[in-house]
This record gives C-alpha cells, sequence and structure tokens, in this order.
C-alpha cells in the first residue's frame, strides 16, 4: 500500500518530499491518539486524567473505558474511516467517544454545541456519516428532536448515540462492552475532521491526522510548559482547535496532567472549578477574557493557582492585555491560531512588550510564513500583507473541495488564511485585520456568504450583503443589509426566518439594514467596505 492510499479520498495528503522531511525532523513520529493514550495510562495510570462534574477518570480508567466503548462502536458496525458527526458538550463522554473513535479509525467531525440543523445536516450529508453523537439535552436545547429532522434527511445516518436519556435512540452508556483486539489506523490516516471557520456559502471540513495534529499537540504542550502537575480548564467548547489542541485538552492528557471540563466558560462556573481543582491553565476568547477580569474584581474565589491565561481566537486589544496580570494575577499568552494548521503563541518567558502587543509566533521552525501584498510579492518586515502559511501541521486542502482548494491554497501548497498581518523585526506577527469575507464574532467566525445565501431563500429579499460592524464587547457583530422586494417585512421576520432554517444562534445578524441599493466598487462588485462605513458613519452624514 503506498502512503496516500490510507488516506480517505478527497483528502489532499502533503507531497512524498514534505512527509519525508517532516518525518526525517522528528515532528511526524508515527504517533497514533489511541496509541498515545494506551502509553499514557501505562506511565501514569493512578494519575487523574479527566475531571467532568463530580466525574473522576484515571489515566488507566479512561484508556479501559475507551477500549470498551471503541468495541461498541465496532458491534453496532462502526468501521474504519466512517465518519461519525459529534456535537457534545464539554462533558468527558466527548473525549472517550474521541478516543473510542480514534482507536477504531472512525473519524469524528467535530461540530460545535451552538450548531442547529442546518449545520448538522450538511455535516452529516456532506461527509456521508453513520453515526451522530449528542447530550440527550443542554443549554436548554433538546437534541434529540434536532436529531430526529436530520435522520430523517440524510439517508447514510445509522445511528443516533445519546448521552443521558437516548428516547428512541442509542444510549452511549449501553456501548461500552468487553474490549476485543482492533486494528489500529496507521499514523498518515486522517483522525478526524475540524471545521473552518470559512468564508464560503457552505461550511469546509479539515481533515487532520494523526501524525500532524499529534506533533502540534506535542510542540503546544512544550511551548506551554505543561507537565504532569498541569490542570488544565477546558472553558471553551471541547470540540473546538483552541481548547482541543494548543495545547488543550490533548496536549494535557499528552503531557500527564489533568483536564478538567467546565460546562460553561462564565465566572460562576469557571471560578469555582479553577479554585477547586487548582487549575494552573486555561484558555479564553477576547470577550470572555474581559468577563473574567471584572468577575476577578469581586475576589470571591481563589485564583491563585492559575499561571498561565492563553487568549486567542479573535484579536485581543492592548489595552485588554495589559489589564490581564494585573486582574487575574498570571501571565498572558496570546494564541493566534486556524483549524487549518498553523498556530502562534506568545512564550511565556516573553517580555511584555511581546506579550502586550503582539499575536506571538509560530510553533515550528518549518513554519513557512510568507507576508504579501495584492500582487503576491512578499512585503518588507514590518508591512501589513496577507499571510499565507505551509508546514508540518496546516492541511494542504479541504475535504472533497478541488475547486475551493484551488483558490484557497497557491500552486505550491501554501494556505492562504486570510488574515492581514505584520511580522515584526523578531519574527512575532500581529493581526491587522482580514481579508477574507467572514465576521469574526468574539471568535465564533460567520462567513457573510453562508447567510447571505440563507437570506436570498426568503422569498422578499431581492439581494443580501452580511458585513461587520465594530462592538465594544465582541469585537465584531453582524450587520445584514438587504434589499426587500416591494416593502421591506420586520427585521425580526427575517431573523425568525433564518431561525426556523436552522442556523446556529451566532450565525443571525444582530442587525438589519434594509437599502434600496448596494454602493459598488470600481469594477461593480458589492462594495463592503463602503457598507461598513455607513455603520460606522454618524446617522445625520448617513
Ligand atoms: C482559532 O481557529 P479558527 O479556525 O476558529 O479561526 C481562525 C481565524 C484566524 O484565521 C484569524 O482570522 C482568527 O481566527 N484568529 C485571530 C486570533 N486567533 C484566531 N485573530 C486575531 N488574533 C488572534 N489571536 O480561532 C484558533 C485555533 C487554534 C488556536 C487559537 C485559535
Amino acid at each position: 500500500m503506498s502512503a496516500t492510499d490510507a488516506r480517505l479520498p478527497g483528502c489532499p495528503p502533503w507531497p512524498e518530499d514534505f512527509a519525508e522531511r517532516y518525518r526525517r525532523a522528528g515532528y511526524w513520529r508515527g504517533e497514533t491518539f489511541g496509541r498515545m493514550l494506551r502509553e499514557r495510562a501505562g506511565l501514569h495510570g493512578d494519575r487523574v486524567a479527566l475531571v467532568s462534574g463530580e466525574d473522576r477518570r484515571t489515566y488507566r480508567e479512561l484508556d479501559a473505558r475507551v477500549d470498551r466503548l471503541a468495541s461498541g462502536f465496532k458491534a453496532l458496525g462502526i468501521q474504519a474511516q466512517d465518519r461519525v458527526v459529534v456535537q457534545l458538550p464539554n462533558v468527558a463522554a466527548f473525549h472517550e467517544v474521541c478516543f473510542a473513535l480514534f482507536r477504531l479509525g472512525a473519524l469524528p467531525v467535530f461540530a460545535l454545541p451552538a450548531h442547529r440543523g442546518a449545520e448538522i445536516g450538511y455535516f452529516c450529508e456532506f461527509t456521508e456519516a453513520v453515526a451522530y453523537v449528542i447530550a440527550d439535552r443542554h443549554g436548554g436545547f433538546d437534541y434529540r428532536t434536532l436529531a430526529a429532522n436530520v435522520k430523517t434527511a440524510v439517508p447514510s445516518l445509522q445511528h443516533v448515540i445519546v448521552v443521558g436519556d437516548a428516547g428512541p435512540y442509542t444510549s452511549l452508556e449501553s456501548l461500552y462492552r468487553t474490549p476485543e483486539p482492533l486494528e489500529e489506523p496507521r499514523p498518515d490516516d486522517v483522525a478526524f475532521f475540524q471545521l473552518s471557520g470559512g468564508s464560503t456559502g457552505v461550511p469546509k471540513l479539515i481533515p487532520r491526522t494523526h501524525d500532524d495534529y499529534l506533533y502540534s499537540v506535542r510542540a503546544s504542550a512544550e511551548i506551554c510548559q505543561l507537565d504532569t502537575s498541569s490542570v488544565y480548564l477546558c472553558a471553551l467548547p471541547a470540540a473546538h482547535n483552541f481548547p482541543m489542541s494548543s495545547p488543550g485538552v490533548f496536549g494535557t492528557l499528552y503531557a500527564g496532567g489533568t483536564a478538567v471540563l467546565s460546562l460553561h466558560p462564565s465566572p460562576d462556573v469557571a471560578f469555582p472549578l479553577i479554585e477547586r481543582e487548582k487549575v494552573t491553565i486555561t484558555a479564553l476568547v477576547p470577550p470572555l477574557a474581559m468577563v473574567w477580569m471584572d468577575a476577578a474584581k469581586a475576589r470571591r474565589h481563589d485564583l491563585s493557582s492559575l499561571k498561565v491565561l492563553q487568549v486567542g481566537g479573535a484579536k485581543l486589544s492592548a489595552e485588554a492585555a495589559a489589564r490581564v496580570k494585573p486582574a487575574l494575577g498570571c501571565t498572558l499568552q496570546q494564541v493566534f491560531g486556524m483549524a487549518e494548521g498553523l498556530v502562534n503563541y506568545t512564550r511565556l518567558d516573553d517580555s511584555e512588550e511581546r506579550i502586550i502587543h503582539t499575536q506571538g509566533r509560530p510553533i515550528c521552525a518549518d513554519d513557512e510564513v510568507r507576508i504579501v501584498d495584492e500582487e503576491g510579492q512578499d512585503v518588507p518586515v514590518g508591512e501589513t500583507g496577507q499571510l499565507f502559511t505551509r508546514g508540518p501541521y496546516t492541511i494542504r486542502g479541504y475535504y472533497k473541495a478541488e475547486t475551493h482548494n484551488a483558490r484557497a491554497f497557491t500552486p505550491d501548497g501554501f494556505y492562504g488564511t486570510g488574515d492581514l498581518v505584520r511580522r515584526t523585526a523578531d519574527g512575532y506577527l500581529v493581526v491587522e485585520g482580514r481579508a477574507k469575507d467572514q465576521i469574526n464574532r468574539g471568535g465564533d467566525k460567520v462567513a457573510a456568504e453562508e447567510i447571505e445565501n440563507h437570506l436570498l431563500a426568503h422569498p422578499m429579499v431581492h439581494d443580501a450583503a452580511v458585513v461587520s460592524m465594530p462592538d465594544a464587547f465582541l469585537g465584531e457583530r453582524t450587520c445584514a443589509f438587504v434589499i426587500p422586494r416591494g416593502t421591506p417585512p420586520p427585521a425580526t421576520s427575517l431573523t425568525s426566518f433564518l431561525r426556523e432554517r436552522g442556523l446556529a444562534a451566532f450565525k443571525i445578524p444582530d442587525r438589519v439594514e434594509f437599502v434600496d441599493t448596494f454602493p459598488k466598487t470600481g469594477v461593480g462588485k458589492v462594495s463592503k467596505k463602503a457598507l461598513r462605513e455607513a455603520l460606522v458613519r454618524p446617522a445625520a452624514t448617513r
């Protein structure tokens, strides 16, 4: 079997010369996630791996439960390379499901708890998923109702597996059975799919291999100085790349530390956990970091164990960055990453200047970073341009997206991140803005085109253009400019229409403006720049 045969069709591999280079340099070590957990259970059997509510799982228990669950999945008929959409809140079952699927070589597709019918239906259909794993209820929402709709619509979907009260479906708990030997996946196999924040009509799927992801996990754990005494609090959704691998729960398990799962990122839920479990490191998006800093003033909980607060997913202002240490008594680490690969960190021993004013530098010496102008020419150090990257843990293409890949990647394999950045003389990156048509709503990514397509399905919408508007709390919110057919409908009829179509709540426009025409650019395209400017201009001059 050749190196590429093992991969799932539709997942562009690294060219063999690069793969060889990354192996020789020791980045890709031929490990798999399943074996990694087994080895950790051997090394740290009695240490606590996961804390989830009142449940505590040692490494040995976690490893054994994962074996039993993998056998249960197999008995259901789930096989290597089958896709399984996983949508779970921050509970231990999430990680048991992940590692059980990894051991089986089946491929989780990591949905977020906020996703609804439109997204889940698409993931299931596009990946031809055989199973969908949910919680019964979470955050006031019954996922079994969502599952019922998706199951009717997607013929490939054979199993709905539920954590908690399964109703008519299969209970996850019923699947743990006597373990049997399983055939291991290969290290260069795709291990799972992450979701792209995206800028296109439908979300793109990001295939990550055991080799490449484990490298980023291991190197991130080293950069963050994780060891067996580390206690990581997972407050952001566990399925997102940041709390999963930067270094996140996977990095903590790699290092033999303890990962504590918080069902909610609010101080009310997270602060008592920090105090009780003596959390040493956690990760937040900028708006949450702001909320935490305010809440910490009350000093109702002992947060003194916290050594590192990572902030990423969206730009943290220098003013907010400077407040982290005084407010929370810990080191700030800025993290500028993407599910497609490249992750930049400020280092823990960096100067205050770098920590406050930059978004860090890449993990790896072989992360190739190019910052280019509109013509694709490299810009001088200090000047802003578009960020392109290639490296040992940055994908070479999205899943089954040949046409889009030809645009999103250069012919020599660099991924166009759509971010506008500049590089400092010492190789640190500063994020200055964005060229992609996306709204970053406090770390939640909204692809303008996706929302526009949904709006266009409304009978009273002639045309739609979705743009960002500045927001003091989230950084950005979304505004939909709409040209109506005839008399404008009430704005709420459009937003409820989107909700009924099953869009995640964070994608529903925060504001709707009806207009007669859109401003155009010189070549006649809708000028989103002019629309954004219209939003910040004082009303009298509009
Ligand atoms: C993380 O991953 P994604 O895939 O949700 O979003 C990636 C995009 C980046 O291209 C950039 O536009 C933005 O999110 N971003 C930031 C940022 N971190 C991410 N923009 C400004 N400053 C930052 N610090 O968001 C992600 C993945 C791994 C680790 C951390 C974040």
